[in-house]
């Protein structure tokens, strides 16, 4: 379906598709209704004709020109897909020029000079939204897929650009829909008292199908963001547990500093890398004490805040000597609010590799410690291997074949709520009326989630978190 109501401007935009930086080709891309004129006016085919009278979805060899000159710019290849058959549902080319600043820059000025605009962020992307040719969810699943961080998030991303989520809510729709379908039925056999019971039920039932599927997605919504963004891990303990040098042992380079000094990290420490096709947001801490030093004290504060936003923590323990018992409180009160997403680490291992040492902390935090050396790498790892497994199953109680962004989950709260409404106030009332009027608004909310219910300015705003060429 194609979105008429919303204006699209017809003027042919052009913009470099491809990333700046080396390589031997770039693509510069244009779309709109004159595109093959303009670029007929820069350009010479080899095969001696315009492109305007080229078959659709070939390929010809040719030159750009400078008009003014009439010099060659760059000998490039023209792909020419004629309309509606292209992504964006309008006449389109790309040329396929060599990889040079000054040339691309010649391209799109002659290009522009010749009749075309360059194109805002997420122009190309916003004409295929507006020709129909996908819907909203659809098109910023496209944007998800350049940014997916972790293999598992382009699989997801790949699966929404088809169609997954828009599946999904289409589903929604016509739950909603049946259920208005039932509400308004129901307004005829309000006198009949046994009928209305059933009709009740029958939407009763229904609401609850449908909350615990909204509800199943908002709660993933987490593990979500994980497999889109990486997973952010950080390292927590007490100053000289040794953090900063697993950090840098994890890293495999010295990112933090090290020193036999507590106290050493003041600040929180960020670096990522990629493990078999995951990105781990590594962070590191300034170690936890009790301290009048206000520098080192707001280290701690963010250290804690770390804790709460990290989806793995690593609890760093010294298990070269036993703790104080103003330690161990500091220890637990990590442990109590975080014990789901932490990975205990017994660190400096080589300084005294014995059972009893684990033993012991085993008996102080009735939990099993891992035991590593950051220092000689001893156990590392293992420890990585741990973190992979819980990414695993983080990753694996996650069923769902999209991922949803911030608008799209905003939407399912919205429609969460909504639905929780007419559960708990409405239904019990018999009032289906007025259960109907919000179910219809409900409705709306759904269709602005696949954009078949959204206005221009909210469209820009979507369309602004794409690079420019998309
Ligand atoms: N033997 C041994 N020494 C270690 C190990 N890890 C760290 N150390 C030493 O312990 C001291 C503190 O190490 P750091 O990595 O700076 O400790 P930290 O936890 O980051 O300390 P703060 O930043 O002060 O909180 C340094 O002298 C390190 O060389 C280890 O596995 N084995
Ligand atoms: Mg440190």
């Amino acid at each position: 379906m194609s979105n008429k109501f919303l204006t699209l401007d017809q003027e042919t935009i052009i913009a470099l598709s491809t990333p700046k930086g080396s390589g031997a080709i770039a693509v510069i891309r244009l779309s709109g209704d004159d595109s093959f004129e303009i670029v007929d006016k820069v350009s010479r085919l080899s095969a001696n004709k315009k492109i305007i009278n080229c078959e659709t979805h070939t390929i010809e060899h040719g030159f750009i020109v400078n008009n003014k000159t009439n010099s060659i710019i760059d000998e490039v290849l023209f792909f020419i897909m004629r309309a509606p058959r292209t992504f964006t549902g309008q006449n389109t080319i790309e040329i396929s020029c060599h990889n040079n600043s000054f040339i691309i820059e010649n391209i799109i000025n002659e290009s522009i000079l010749a009749g075309a605009r360059l194109a805002k962020l997420g122009e190309f992307t916003q004409r295929a939204f507006l020709n129909g040719k996908i819907d909203l969810v659809q098109a910023e699943s496209i944007n998800d897929l350049i940014h997916a961080q972790t293999e598992l998030a382009v699989k997801k991303s790949m699966l929404q650009v088809k169609g997954s989520l828009s599946n999904f809510i289409l589903e929604i729709e016509e739950s909603l829909l049946y259920i208005l379908a039932l509400t308004e039925g129901s307004f005829e056999f309000f006198e009949q008292e046994v009928q209305d019971l059933d009709i009740n039920n029958l939407i009763k039932n229904n609401i609850n199908n449908l909350l615990e599927k909204l509800n199943n997605l908002k709660n993933n919504f987490n593990v979500q963001q994980q497999i889109k963004n990486g997973i952010k891990i950080s390292l927590i303990g007490l100053v000289n547990a040794g953090k900063s040098t697993l950090f840098n042992s994890i890293l495999g380079h010295d990112r933090a500093i090290v020193t036999q000094v507590a106290g050493t990290t003041r600040d929180v420490i960020e670096s990522s890398l990629y493990k078999n096709g995951n990105f781990w947001q590594l962070t590191d801490t300034a170690g936890l004490r009790e301290t009048n030093d206000v520098i080192e004290k707001e280290g701690i504060t963010r250290s804690l805040e770390q804790a709460e936003i990290s989806d793995i923590i690593l609890l760093v323990v010294d298990s070269s000597c036993k703790l104080t018992k103003e330690q161990i409180k500091i220890y637990k009160q990590i442990i109590d609010k975080y014990k789901q997403k932490i990975i205990f680490v017994a660190n400096k291992f080589d300084i005294k590799d014995s059972t009893e040492i684990l033993n012991y902390l085993k008996t102080v935090f009735d939990v099993n410690f891992l035991p590593v050396s950051g220092k000689n790498k001893f156990g590392v790892n293992l420890l990585e291997i741990e973190i992979e497994n819980i990414i695993q199953k983080n990753f694996a109680e996650l069923r769902s074949p999209f991922l949803l962004n911030k608008r799209q989950l905003n939407l399912i709260i919205e429609l969460i709520d909504g639905i929780k409404f007419i559960e708990n106030n409405l239904l019990k009332n018999f009032e289906y009326e007025i259960v109907a009027h919000h179910v219809k608004s409900l409705l709306e909310s759904v269709l602005e989630l696949t954009g078949k219910n959204v206005n221009e300015k909210m469209l820009d705003k979507i369309f602004k978190d794409f690079c420019i060429g998309k």
